[in-house]
C-alpha cells in the first residue's frame, strides 16, 4: 500500500516537473524577438477633422517568431489603452479605427493600412507574419495607399532612392541605372543598405555576393559586413515575393578596394587568377559584366572581352 502511494506521488511529481518544463520552454519561445511598431497618420489633417495627426505610437514590442501582425498590433495597443476597433467580417478581421480615427472618416475608402519594412502589405494583417527585427507600421491612408507610396496603377519595380549608411556610391543614383560601385579601401565595414522603392507595393530585399530571392535577405535595419570584392544585390519585386507581378529589377553595387584597375574585374584591389577566371566566364557569357567591368576586362585593349584577355592576364601573372 505504501509502495503504491509512493509510486503515485512519484508519478504526480514527474507530471508536475514535465508541466513546469513545458511552461519554461513555452515562455522562452513566447518572446523570441522584437519588432518596432509604429502607428501614424500623416495623410489626414486635424483641420480636415482628424482626431490627431503625426505619430501616435512608436515602441519596441516583443513577438514570438511567426506572430501575425493583427494580433501583435491589437495586443500592443490594447495594453496601452489606445482606442481600437477591430471589425470581424466573413473575409476576416481588420482594423477599422485607431485613436478615434476610423475608416471612411477622411474620404470614402480611407482607412488603416499595414506597412512591413517599407512594403505596403497586400493581405489581411492576420496573414502577415512578423520576424525579429521587423518594422511594422499601421498607417492611415486617404487614397487607398497612393498617398503612402503604394500606387496600384504604377507597375515599376525601380528604386526611387538608394543610399548606403557607411559607404558612398561612386556614381550618382539614377533609377534607370542598375550598376554601381562604392570604394571601401582595405577596410572591413559594417553598413546598412537603405533602398526606397518607387512603388511600395513591391518588396525590396538586399543580398550579398549571391542574389538568392528565396531567402529573406537584409532589411534596412540589418547590418551587413562588406569588404573589397563583395557585390551587393538589391532586388525589387521578385515574383516569388508577396504582391509582385511585373518584372523585377535588381540593382548591383560592387564594393571596390580603390579606383578601378585594369584587369581587376571583381574590384578587390588585386589582379589574380580569380579575375582571369571571371574574364574567361564573361567571354563565353557565363557571367554578365557591367559596363565598367567590361572596360577593366579588356586587358589587351582590343575593344572586346575575349579569351585573349584571359590569356594576357594569365601571362602577366606567370611573369610575376
Ligand atoms: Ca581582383
Ligand atoms: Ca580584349
Amino acid at each position: 500500500m505504501k509502495k503504491t502511494i509512493r509510486r503515485i506521488a512519484a508519478t504526480a511529481l514527474a507530471t508536475v516537473m514535465t508541466v513546469t518544463a513545458a511552461c519554461v520552454s513555452l515562455s522562452v519561445s513566447a518572446a523570441s524577438g522584437k519588432i518596432r511598431l509604429v502607428v501614424k497618420n500623416e495623410t489626414y489633417s486635424v483641420s480636415d477633422g482628424a482626431a490627431w495627426n503625426g505619430i501616435l505610437y512608436d515602441k519596441t514590442v516583443d513577438i514570438s517568431d511567426g506572430t501575425d501582425a493583427l494580433s501583435t498590433v491589437t495586443a500592443a495597443l490594447r495594453e496601452d489603452n489606445i482606442q481600437l476597433t477591430v471589425n470581424d467580417t466573413q473575409w476576416g478581421s481588420y482594423i477599422a479605427s485607431v485613436g478615434n480615427i476610423a475608416e471612411n472618416d477622411a474620404a470614402q475608402y480611407s482607412g488603416w493600412m499595414g506597412v512591413q519594412n517599407d512594403w505596403v502589405v497586400n493581405n489581411n494583417l492576420a496573414y502577415i507574419f512578423l520576424r525579429d527585427g521587423d518594422t511594422f507600421e499601421l498607417t492611415y491612408s486617404v487614397k487607398m495607399g497612393a498617398d503612402i507610396g503604394a500606387d496600384w496603377n504604377n507597375p515599376t519595380t525601380a528604386l526611387k532612392e538608394l543610399s548606403i549608411d557607411g559607404l558612398t556610391l561612386n556614381e550618382e543614383f539614377t533609377p534607370s541605372n542598375t550598376d554601381y560601385t562604392a570604394t571601401v579601401g582595405d577596410e572591413v565595414k559594417n553598413i546598412f543598405v537603405l533602398p526606397t522603392a518607387e512603388n511600395k507595393n513591391y518588396q525590396v530585399r538586399t543580398y550579398i555576393n549571391e542574389y538568392s530571392p528565396v531567402n529573406y535577405g537584409y532589411r534596412k535595419t540589418d547590418s551587413i559586413e562588406v569588404k573589397a570584392g563583395d557585390t551587393l544585390y538589391i532586388g525589387v519585386g521578385n515574383e516569388a515575393w508577396p504582391g509582385s507581378y511585373p518584372a523585377e529589377t535588381v540593382y548591383k553595387v560592387h564594393v571596390m578596394a580603390e579606383d578601378a584597375k585594369l584587369g581587376d574585374v571583381n574590384f578587390d584591389g588585386v589582379i589574380d587568377i580569380t579575375d582571369a577566371t571571371l574574364i574567361q566566364k564573361a567571354s563565353i557569357d557565363l557571367v554578365e559584366f557591367s559596363e565598367l567591368q567590361n572596360k577593366l576586362a579588356d586587358y589587351n585593349g582590343d575593344g572586346r572581352v575575349s579569351v585573349l584577355d584571359t590569356t594576357a592576364v594569365q601571362r602577366m601573372l606567370a611573369s610575376k
